[in-house]
């Protein structure tokens, strides 16, 4: 069999410790270990995911297009063009939030759904800088007109890519974060994160922060396109955001715009960063650490770590947050005999929102959305 290339084979930059999991479209994971080194994700240990490849855009160097332009329009009172330059000269925000692809986890569902074996490294936190779509807007006088419902947009389609479209709810977006992205990390967006130009909504699944962005329209319902349905979307009840197992794991589902939701608001979920799985730690104190985030709409409240198979939960101790939309890291203490043990760690925030035990209670064939209860074997010496 032939050997996949390293990560900073595929993507110029990128730590070679990164999963590569196709080379074409670049898709590639970081791992548990990196994302605990770091407290905001350097560019070179953030995953990758692209659905269509833009020729020349392999790094993470930044993309330097000047007069690279991005349409706005449909349902508002003045369509209007802008340049990267023009957006570089209005008022910046700083936001930093998690990315986390939709199928990150996906190797937990069972039966296994289609797509990329995602484990836990399509996620970071990053801080992003750029234009909210509230400045822009204000700045150029223009109004919503009241039947826009949705926000729709085009990556472009440079050196012959294919288009991916995508629309998300206004009604989801928080208007004090969602911006037009041209920064990340203090530095200038990298080619393959998106740069020159990225729709960047906090608190959502990664599928939706368009990169390479071209066209952005107000529109009154949701694009009809590929990646809008049958893709990125999980079965709901009409009117309702959670997830539903229609029939048995393992069956098909005719998704539909009416009988699913597509993945915008990240949901509830908490990572072990240490110690590692299959790890072997030093007795008797045994320091759990990790980071919880959810979609910013309301604090995450709580961390429960068990070491005893869900018999009994401790809270652990909440050590800070990088603002609503990042990581909230937190460790639990634990006095630890010698032996084998398997600890999980569950959050839950303010509106009582939580993880599944068994996050297979949702499976879909696509395998999104996952957030079941994460389960650690290592052992103490
Ligand atoms: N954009 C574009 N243009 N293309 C593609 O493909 N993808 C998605 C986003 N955006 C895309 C876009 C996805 S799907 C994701 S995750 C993200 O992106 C990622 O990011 P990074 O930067 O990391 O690569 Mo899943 O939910």
């Amino acid at each position: 069999a032939q050997q996949q290339p390293t990560a900073d084979q595929v993507v110029r930059g990128k730590n070679p410790k990164l999963v590569v999991l196709s080379s074409r479209p670049v898709v590639m994971e970081s791992t548990l270990e990196l994302l605990g080194t770091e407290r905001i994700t350097s560019k070179a240990n953030l995953f990758v995911r692209n659905n269509i490849d833009l020729p020349g855009l392999n790094t993470t160097e930044p993309n330097v297009q000047p007069g690279w332009v991005v349409e706005i329009g449909g349902l508002i009172s003045a369509p209007f063009r802008i340049t990267v330059e023009e957006l570089s000269r209005l008022p910046q925000t700083e936001v930093t939030s998690v990315l986390q692809c939709s199928g990150n986890g996906r190797a937990n569902f069972n039966p296994r759904p289609s797509g990329n074996p995602w484990t836990y490294g399509g996620v970071g936190q990053v801080t992003w800088r750029g234009v909210l779509l509230k400045t822009l807007l204000e700045a150029k006088e223009v109004k919503l007109n009241e039947n826009a419902r949705f926000i729709t947009m085009n990556a472009s389609t440079q050196g012959g890519a294919q288009p991916y479209e995508k629309s998300f709810p206004i009604s989801v977006l928080d208007y004090n974060s969602a911006m037009l992205a041209l920064g990340m990390n203090g530095e200038p967006l990298p080619a393959v994160h998106g740069g020159p130009v990225r729709l960047v909504a906090a608190g959502t699944f990664g599928t939706a922060n368009v990169k390479w962005l071209a066209k952005l329209e107000f529109t009154a319902s949701e694009s009809s396109g590929n990646e809008q349905v049958p893709r990125y979307r999980v079965p709901v009840l009409p009117g309702w955001n959670t997830p539903i197992l229609p029939t048995q794991p393992g069956s098909r589902y005719p998704y539909a715009l009416n009988n699913s939701r597509s993945n915008w608001g990240a949901n509830i979920n908490s990572f072990i960063l240490s110690p590692l799985a299959g790890s072997s730690v030093k007795g008797r104190l045994v320091e759990v650490r990790g980071v919880a985030w959810n979609d910013g709409l309301a604090p995450v409240e709580s961390v429960e770590v068990s070491v005893n198979g869900g018999t009994s939960w401790r809270k652990a101790i909440i050590e800070g947050n990088e603002g609503k939309f990042g990581w909230y890291r937190w460790v639990s203490p634990q006095l630890l005999a010698p032996g084998e043990y398997e600890v999980m760690a569950r959050a839950t925030d303010t509106l009582g929102r939580t993880q599944p035990l068994n996050g297979n209670v949702w499976w879909n064939e696509r395998g999104y959305e996952w957030n079941g209860v994460m389960r650690v074997k290592f052992k103490v010496t």
